[in-house]
C-alpha cells in the first residue's frame, strides 16, 4: 500500500470523529456522470449550459426543457452504490464517522446503509408542488411524460437546490457544526467550485483535512493529505 493511503488508514484507525463531505466523483464510479470531468454533463452538447438549465428561473421559464434535461441526465436507473458508499456507511456503523455532508442528489449514501446524510443540495428522490407545497412521490417527476402538475395547478418541481437558490439554513448549521467539530475531514470527489458548499470546509480548525479527488481542486494546498486517485479505489485499500 502507498505512503499516502496507509496515513489516511492510520487517522481512520485511531479516530471516533471523522466526517465526511462529497461530492458528485464519489457516484462516477456508480455510472452517475459528475459536472466537470471531461466526459462531465458540462462537456456534453446541449442547448443551454447545465447550470442555466439547473437554475430557477429556468425552471419557472421553461419547465418542458428543464424535465427533458432532468429525465435524460439527473435520472440514471438502476444504480448502485460503489466502494465509496459502503465504505462510508461502515465507518458510521463501526461509530467512527459523525456524518455525511453531501452536494449529491442521487441518494446513494443512504442506499448504502449510511443513516446521518445531510443532503446540501436536497435530492431527485423527493418531489413537491411549487405553488402549494404538497409533497409528491418522485416516479411520475423522475419517470413520467411532460412537465407534472399538482392538484393545485402548480409545477411540480423535485426537491433539490438549484442554482440562485439558497441553502437550507438548517442543513447548513449543521453541517458547519459537524465540520467545526470534526477531527478528520475527508473531502473527496468534488471540484470545489460550487458555493457555498465548497466554502464549507473553511470552518474546519483541524489538522487532518483529507482530500481524495481525481483532479487538483483549489484546496489542494490547503490540506495535510492530498490523494489524487478514485475515491471508491481508495476507498477499498482502507
Ligand atoms: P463537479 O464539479 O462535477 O466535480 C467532481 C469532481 O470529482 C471533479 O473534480 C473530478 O475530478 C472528481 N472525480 C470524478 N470522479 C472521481 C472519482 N471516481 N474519484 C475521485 N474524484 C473523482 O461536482 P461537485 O460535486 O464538486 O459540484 C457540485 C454540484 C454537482 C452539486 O450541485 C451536485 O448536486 C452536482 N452533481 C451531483 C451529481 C450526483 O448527485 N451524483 C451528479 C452530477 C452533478
Amino acid at each position: 500500500m502507498d505512503e499516502r493511503t496507509e496515513t489516511l488508514k492510520k487517522w481512520i484507525s485511531e479516530s471516533d470523529n471523522i466526517v465526511f463531505f462529497g461530492g458528485a466523483g464519489v457516484s462516477t464510479e456508480s455510472g452517475i456522470p459528475d459536472f466537470r470531468s471531461v466526459d462531465g454533463l458540462y462537456n456534453q452538447k446541449w442547448k443551454y449550459p447545465p447550470e442555466t438549465i439547473l437554475s430557477a428561473s429556468f425552471f419557472r421559464r421553461d419547465p418542458e426543457e428543464y424535465y427533458r434535461f432532468h429525465r435524460e441526465k439527473l435520472v440514471i436507473d438502476g444504480v448502485k452504490p460503489n466502494r465509496a458508499h459502503l465504505a462510508l456507511a461502515r465507518l458510521e456503523q463501526e461509530g467512527k464517522l459523525r456524518a455525511v455532508l453531501t452536494q449529491n442528489i442521487d441518494g446513494l449514501h443512504q442506499a448504502a446503509g449510511s443513516k446521518n446524510v445531510l443532503e446540501l443540495h436536497g435530492s431527485i428522490l423527493r418531489a413537491y408542488c411549487a405553488k402549494c407545497r404538497k409533497p409528491y412521490p418522485a416516479e411520475l417527476m423522475n419517470h413520467g411524460k411532460g412537465v407534472p402538475r399538482c392538484g393545485c395547478g402548480g409545477v411540480i418541481r423535485p426537491d433539490i437546490v438549484l442554482y440562485e437558490e439558497p441553502l437550507d439554513q438548517d442543513v447548513l448549521t449543521s453541517a458547519i457544526n459537524y465540520i467545526r467539530n470534526a477531527e478528520i475531514l475527508i473531502v473527496g470527489g468534488t471540484s470545489l467550485n460550487v458555493y457555498p458548499a465548497a466554502g464549507l470546509i473553511n470552518y474546519y480548525r483541524g489538522n487532518k483535512l483529507v482530500l481524495i479527488n481525481l483532479s487538483e481542486t483549489p484546496y489542494d494546498s490547503y490540506a495535510d493529505l492530498v490523494i489524487h486517485e478514485k475515491i471508491g479505489e481508495v476507498f477499498s485499500r482502507i
